[in-house]
């Protein structure tokens, strides 16, 4: 038998998800990739200690040249994204509505892999700026893959798929000058929503605090396009598809998403990381919005149209099954860079709709993913790979990873009998009746742009619509050309009168709105309070962050019970110091901390606290960090506790507002920790 050693790798051929080390050896033998051992990778080999380099040198241009490969091509959207493993368990059999299996057993654990992301950004940009987030999941199950690649908003802006490299081309940084990174405030990006307003509903989402979550694991996720579910007999009902996170959804004001970019570009990487690493795993809940065609044909709108939602207080979600996430990837390449999800991935009981902008992204991401990784056998990366069996007679093709075996590489054949045959158990595409004249005309079912721009912004709380219209007012100060405003102004008026007098009014460009005339008047719909970001959930601190700033002198006592109180709910108590190598209490004993004053601005955390003795309260009261720390605090709602310093408070001009506690003793403790529970305080924030 051929022994293990670093010169055979062969000897322990690789398996899917296999390290590189368990491949190659015994894992401390350094060698090249043929499995020799290499003595020096310190120097290369010279013709003498200070002469050239020798070509010779094949260990140096082995090495040099992967790493000259490492980099493949990013996603043309969606290139900077986030990842984790986890399970899906259904909590009822849905077998009545889908062949689906992973659907059908409330037993079975389906592992899935989860990728979160931006859309606008290249790989390295930042994770908050203002934009759509990407929720892709990926189910392994025992029928094959499906993937549900979602986002956070459950409605798009364009809905033929025709559109969509137009859409992605005004958003992406301009042409001739390479910027702006991963933002849709400038010309281009408003220029082209204005001539396009279908585009006007998810602009409003856009918009919204939707597209500056505090966390991936506070978000929602939709399916958006809609999809079929077909049952044994072959009965097909539509299907909307939702993830709802069990921590509720939050967000981060918009001045601490600026801020935040700055202080932690990885905020939400890291956040995600953190969590699953010390044992808190995300968990989000699928909800299934079910109609049949006769309800679908009652709507106001085209359920094919991928720019509208269907509301919840219409067709209400059935509750069917949790995603857990509870492993981190163990590489960042092999895994969040190189999965691959397409919309084409579904199982026997899922199928397509007929919507213009689903039957285009079935093309588009298989052909996105041949490019992007390179190779035909893609779905043989451990990633991709199904964990059911798989086996058809493609063969061959770049990185082919599989050693077929046998003669036979064709159906039918009759040389091996045992060999892949079609089953009945197999995909039955829902038998819909299709005919029609072949043209390029998009229904008049698709005509209303503004009713359900017009809904998202009267059903939201006031604060979502503050903050809408700042989000514009902020967007189109950034455009230079005054007729791209004027046109989207006059596209508000529409939308709502308010808010486009509002955002006229900011801008210094009242009365400047050009009349837009709307292909189809716009109708008063039901508010659908369903659309809110907030009060829609439970208030928790669960899963958050809470800052703890102690100076010199702090009172060990209150600080023990604030961490025992912030740790009971479930949330992290993050230890800050003016020095990072620890802080003295009020009886000279020495504390850890975790985080550096000057790196830990209060952006970063959901509540924050600070407690000192007097001397410490005079440094800092010194300290612009300090400062800054409990202002910007303040202005971004924040529940405060303060112990010790009466100074900092004077300076910062914190002090007597809601939400902001002094604490004294253990009842001062619970007032702090019920604000923080709520999120914000939003009694702080100055009416519209
Ligand atoms: Fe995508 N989209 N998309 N998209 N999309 C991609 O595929 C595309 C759309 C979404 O984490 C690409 O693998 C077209 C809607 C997510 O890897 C590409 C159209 C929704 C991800 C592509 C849309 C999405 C992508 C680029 C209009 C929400 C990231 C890289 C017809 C339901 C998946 C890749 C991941 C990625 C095309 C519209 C979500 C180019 C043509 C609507 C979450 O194939």
């Amino acid at each position: 038998m051929a022994k293990k050693t670093p010169n055979n790798p062969q000897s322990a051929a690789p398996k899917g998800g296999e390290t590189h080390q368990q491949a190659s050896g015994n894992g401390n033998i350094l060698t090249t990739n043929q499995g020799l051992p290499i003595s020096d990778n310190q120097n290369s080999l010279r013709a003498g200690g200070r002469g050239p380099t020798l070509l010779e040198d094949f260990i140096l241009r082995e090495k040099i040249t992967h790493f000259d490969h490492e980099r493949i091509p990013e996603r043309i959207v969606h290139a900077r994204g986030s990842a984790a493993h986890g399970y899906f368990q259904p909590y009822k059999s849905m077998a009545h509505v889908t062949r689906a299996a992973f659907l059908a057993d409330p037993q079975v654990k389906t592992p899935v892999f989860v990728r979160f992301s931006t859309v606008a950004g290249g790989a390295g940009s930042v994770d908050l700026p203002r934009d759509v987030r990407g929720f892709a999941v990926k189910f392994y199950t025992q029928e094959g893959n499906f993937d549900l690649v979602g986002n956070n908003i459950p409605v798009f802006f364009i809905q033929d798929a025709i559109k969509f490299p137009d859409l992605i081309h005004a958003v992406k940084m301009e042409p001739d000058r390479g910027y702006p990174q991963a933002a849709t405030a400038h010309d281009t990006f408003w220029d082209f929503v204005s001539l396009m307003p279908e585009s006007l509903h998810m602009v409003m989402w856009a918009m919204s605090d939707r597209t500056i979550p505090r966390s991936f694991r506070m978000m929602e996720g939709f399916g958006v396009n809609t999809f079929r579910l077909v049952n044994e007999a072959g009965d097909w009902k539509f299907v909307k598809f939702h993830w709802r996170p069990v921590l509720g959804t939050s967000a981060v004001a918009w001045d601490e998403a600026v801020k935040i970019s700055g202080a932690d570009p990885d905020f939400h990487r890291r956040d995600l990381f953190e969590a699953i690493d010390k044992g808190s795993y995300p968990e989000f809940e699928l909800g299934l919005q079910i109609l049949d065609q006769k309800m679908a044909d009652q709507l106001a709108f085209d359920i094919l149209d991928a720019t509208k939602v269907v509301p919840e207080e219409i067709v209400p979600l059935e509750m069917v099954g949790k995603l857990v996430l509870d492993r981190n990837p163990d590489n960042f390449f092999a895994e969040t860079e190189q999965v691959a999800f397409c919309p084409s991935h579904v199982v026997p009981g899922i199928d397509f709709s007929e919507d213009p902008l689903l039957q285009g992204r079935l093309f588009s991401y298989l052909d996105t993913q041949l490019i992007r990784l390179g190779s035909p056998n893609f779905h043989e990366l451990p990633i991709n790979r199904p964990k059911c069996p798989f086996a058809n007679f493609q063969r061959d093709g770049h990185m082919q990873m599989l050693v077929p075996k046998g003669r036979v590489s064709y159906e039918p054949n009759s040389l091996d009998p045992d060999g892949p045959r079609e089953t009945p158990l197999g995909l039955r595409t829902a038998a819909v009746p299709v005919e029609g004249t072949k043209v390029r005309l998009r229904a008049e079912s698709f005509a209303d742009h503004y009713s359900q721009a017009r809904l998202f912004y009267r059903s939201v709380t006031p604060q979502e619509q503050k903050h809408m219209a700042s989000a514009l007012t902020f967007e189109l100060s950034k455009v230079d050309v005054p007729e791209i405003r004027r046109r989207i102004l006059g596209h508000l008026d529409i939308i709502d009168e308010r808010l486009g007098s509002q955002v006229a009014d900011a801008l210094g460009m009242s009365g400047e709105a050009e009349k837009m005339t709307p292909a189809k008047a716009p109708i008063d719909l039901e508010p659908s309070p369903a659309l809110r970001l907030y009060g829609k959930y439970k208030p928790t601190l669960k899963g958050r962050k809470v800052g703890v700033l102690l100076a010199p002198g702090f009172d060990v006592a209150l600080k023990n019970g604030l961490v025992e109180a912030i740790e009971k709910e479930e949330a992290t108590a993050a230890i800050i110091a003016p020095r990072v190598g620890g802080v003295e209490d009020s009886a000279g004993t020495k504390h850890a901390a975790e985080m550096a004053l000057s790196g830990s601005p209060s952006v970063l955390f959901d509540a924050v606290t600070v407690l000192s003795g007097p001397a410490g309260d005079k440094a800092l009261t010194a300290n612009p960090d300090a400062v800054t720390f409990l202002m910007d605090a303040l202005r971004h709602l924040k529940a405060i506790a303060l112990s010790g310093v009466p100074g900092l408070m004077k300076k910062a001009q914190v002090g007597g507002e809601v939400g902001v506690v002094e604490l004294t003793g253990a009842k001062d403790v619970a007032a702090f920790i019920e604000f923080a529970r709520n999120g914000r305080v939003w009694e702080r924030e100055p009416a519209a």
